[in-house]
């Protein structure tokens, strides 16, 4: 065995003792981390399975100041010269406000039966609070119906990180009141488009938004403070109970999950130290909001007690913080290393090297979780940068279904940025053939996930469309649809069109 196998090998078997999987090791003459063919084959989807794409509002809608639209924190961020790689900016993006209903045909022609889209809050309330801007509720509407008539679900994330700029002028999500603000607009959206829309996510990647925007500050508002970081969490938290609740009573279809941002946490070595670090890794960065929505308190995230004053924490909030979730949905990428820090005396905070990547520095990120976490580079990486790990998605899914007793689960994201476009010499066909390579392996994980028992019901790719990729702007695309940025003229990839056959055959062989 050399040392590359070895050390497959041996994080797979820490891994597979922390998350208590079933060994599945790749065969040794195997690119590290890969599925063998066999499984693919033999790969089934349960009837009725809802295979589906996503996209977030900021990343394809365009029109930034259309139709009585305000400022978010986004369009001030990408408008500063220097913060998005190559400098461009969402403001016009994939022209989705105008082209909803082409976008929607095209779910439907690759067998689509999900979609899951963002609102932007500054869209529907422009400075954050106040009557709905009632052209911005009428896109909704339209994009809704359009969806319906082509047969596809609407999923709504309720925010998936535009907030209002007139909001961070007040504080920003470290403002408590920013809970309630946030309550009173998911009410609006349950309210005029709870008739048709019956899956609610409150936010799109907590710990992300949160972390990146106020404790290191590489997102906007680019505030790094971990204390900001502390107290926006807790915020958000309190905002996603609130938020159910007024989903609930404006709509009594209304279902309300998730769209958490979750990564695997194998432990560097066997120690006990490096395994407490590990479960301090998955409570901090995975199931930090689910455990306080399920359960009305916070995981084990710090070593010792949680920094409740640091956090803005206030006797009661565990009552308004206990929202019970009725499914758990989350996104699968790439996987962490982790490593425990507890000796360390240079926290570095941490900082970001692409939407999935926060790489961490020698000592550990911070002196309360006290960890330090890696993205290994043993398997293969894609354009983006990141790991590709198909029994990832194994681990966590069934990692979730044990810890909250086999909930009904969505995946909401995965997929992998290559750069491939329109080939001349195949007459303008885009062979993405490592993206299919991606979703093929991944997927046969997921079907063994669900075929040991987890309740897997949807599986959403990330994206439907290249689109704008936050401060990676252009340079990075994530679609099974190819984007020409010039003209907004859509492309099927040939990811898109294997998807479309795995979404009608329910198997991966195709
Ligand atoms: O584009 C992002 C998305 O907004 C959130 N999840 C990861 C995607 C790819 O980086």
């Amino acid at each position: 065995m050399n040392r590359r196998q070895f050390v497959t090998s041996s994080l797979a078997a820490a891994g597979a003792t922390l998350l208590g999987s079933d060994a599945h090791i790749a065969a040794a003459d195997q690119i590290p981390g890969s599925v063998p063919s066999s499984a693919v084959q033999q790969a089934r989807f349960p009837e009725g399975f809802l295979w589906g794409t996503a996209t977030a509002a900021y990343q394809v809608e365009g029109a930034w100041k259309e139709d009585g639209k305000g400022e978010s924190i986004w369009d001030k961020f990408t408008h500063t010269v220097g913060k998005v790689k190559g400098g461009t900016t969402g403001d016009v993006a994939c022209d989705q406000y105008n082209l909803c209903a082409q976008d929607m045909a095209l779910a439907k022609r690759l067998n689509q039966k999900s979609y899951r889209f963002s609102i932007s809050w500054p869209r529907v309330q422009p400075s954050g609070t106040g009557a709905p801007n009632v052209k911005g509720m009428d896109h909704y509407s339209r994009l809704v119906d359009v969806m319906l008539e082509n047969g596809v679900r609407p999923f709504c994330t309720i925010y998936h990180w535009d907030l209002p700029q007139a909001l961070e002028d007040r504080g920003g999500w470290p403002n408590r009141d920013l809970a309630s603000y946030y309550a009173d607009y998911a009410g609006i959206l349950a309210k005029y488009l709870g008739d048709r829309v019956t899956v609610w996510a409150p936010f799109n990647m907590p710990w992300s938004f949160t972390y990146m925007g106020y404790g290191v500050g590489t997102f906007p508002p680019c505030r790094a403070h971990f204390g900001d970081f502390l107290k926006a969490a807790h915020t958000v938290t309190l905002a996603q109970a609130e938020a159910l609740r007024s989903i609930k009573a404006a709509s009594s279809k209304a279902t309300v999950g998730s769209a958490y941002g979750m990564c695997p946490a194998y432990p560097k070595t066997d120690s006990e130290a490096d395994r407490a670090a590990a479960a301090r890794y998955h409570a901090m960065n995975n199931v930090f909001f689910l455990e306080a929505a399920m359960k009305g308190h916070y995981p084990k995230a710090f070593v010792g007690e949680p920094p409740y004053e640091l956090m803005g924490f206030k006797p009661g909030d565990e009552k308004i913080m206990h929202a019970p979730l009725d499914w758990v949905g989350f996104h699968y990428y790439t996987r962490r290393i982790v490593s425990d820090a507890s000796n360390a005396h240079a926290f570095g905070g941490g900082s970001f090297g692409g939407t999935e990547i926060e790489i961490d520095p020698a000592g550990g990120r911070d002196p309360y979780t006290r960890f330090r976490a890696v993205m290994p580079t043993e398997g293969p990486l894609t354009e983006s940068g990141l790991e590709v790990w198909p029994r990832g998605i194994y681990d966590l899914v069934t990692q979730i279904s044990r810890e909250y007793d086999h909930p009904i689960i969505e995946i909401t994201e995965s997929g992998c940025g290559y750069l491939d476009a329109p080939y001349d010499k195949e007459n303008g066909r885009v062979p993405d053939a490592r993206r299919i390579e991606f979703f093929r392996e991944e997927l046969a994980e997921l079907a063994r996930a669900i075929a040991d028992g987890a309740r897997v019901r949807a599986f959403h790719a990330w994206s439907l469309i290249d689109n704008f990729e936050w401060a990676n702007g252009h340079t990075e695309r994530y679609g099974l649809i190819y984007v020409d940025y010039r003209d907004q003229k859509r492309t099927i990839k040939d990811s898109g069109f294997w998807y479309g056959r795995v979404s009608a055959s329910n198997r991966l062989d195709v």
